[in-house]
């Protein structure tokens, strides 16, 4: 058996908590991060007969059965993560149409996946069946884009706009915009279910005044995709007690469309 602890996905997924917890989207033990793996990513560095625990998951997912994850646990610090990877991750296969998660690598403090482990595996039932490449959901609290949440209309189209009106990159970037939810209580199935319903048509879930889901094919793609919505608003937070002068206007948007070859969410351009 290989080391775990060198695996590409093992490498990328620290470096990239490490990266989320310096960009202070994190605090404390806020954000979780899953990755699906396949059976060839893993097999390699686990016994895949060695189950160490089953941990109820509390819903059903019948699309994730025999999947793999590599998952952030639950009342975990992002900061720690580098120094203690096998107490704060884990690596786990769905059994039972999803009920069941066996655990078969990690959470050696006898610790557990993440309270938004629904809403992870909802989302990727989702997003797989939008685009089968899709492997990660994220979930973090960027400062500007919570506090564009109290000040914002929460209208998706309305929020949208405004991101896109920020930076040139926004509309490239995020051409299928941001769906928000309001305000709902974390960790339970039923945000769960909405953050999905609402990751069919972006892959981006605003949770107002809590934090952002990003979903996406990598690590890398993910956090960029966060990391752009997050400029957006943070020069939102810059200007909005200022009068706007200047704008991105629609025509200019179309412009980006075509030049970078995406489409805009349908009906929030003029
Ligand atoms: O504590 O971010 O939403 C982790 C969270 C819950
Ligand atoms: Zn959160």
């Amino acid at each position: 058996m290989k080391d775990i602890l060198t695996a590409p996905f093992m490498v990328e997924m620290i470096r990239t908590l490490t990266n989320m917890y310096a960009h202070g989207w994190d605090e404390r033990n806020g954000g979780n991060v899953s990755l699906m793996l396949d059976e060839s990513d893993v097999k390699d560095y686990l016994d895949l007969n060695a189950a160490k625990r089953q941990i109820p998951t509390g819903f059903a997912a019948p699309e994730l059965e025999g999947r793999y994850f590599l998952v952030t646990g639950t009342g975990k610090y992002f900061k720690n993560v580098q120094y203690a990877p096998a107490i704060n991750l884990g690596v786990v296969r769905l059994r039972d149409q999803g009920r069941q998660a066996e655990l078969l690598w990690g959470f050696e403090d006898g610790g557990s996946f993440t309270s938004e482990f629904p809403a992870h595996m909802m989302s990727h039932v989702a997003r797989l069946k939008v685009n089968p490449e899709n492997r990660v959901i994220m979930h973090c609290h960027p400062a500007n884009l919570l506090a564009m949440t109290y000040v914002h209309d929460l209208n998706e189209k309305a929020f949208t706009r405004t991101l896109w009106q920020m930076c040139t990159e926004c509309i490239v970037v995020f051409p299928d915009g941001v769906n928000v939810l309001p305000w709902m209580l974390c960790g339970t199935n039923e945000i769960g279910i909405a953050t999905a319903e609402k990751m069919r048509t972006a892959r981006l879930v605003v949770w107002a005044q809590h934090g952002i889901y990003g979903a996406g094919k990598d690590l890398d793609e993910t956090f960029g995709l966060i990391e752009t919505a997050e400029k957006g608003a943070e020069i939102y937070m810059k200007i909005a007690h200022l009068p706007r002068l200047n704008t991105i206007t629609d025509e200019q948007m179309h412009l980006l469309e075509k030049r970078f070859n995406v489409t805009a969410r349908e009906g929030y351009l003029d």
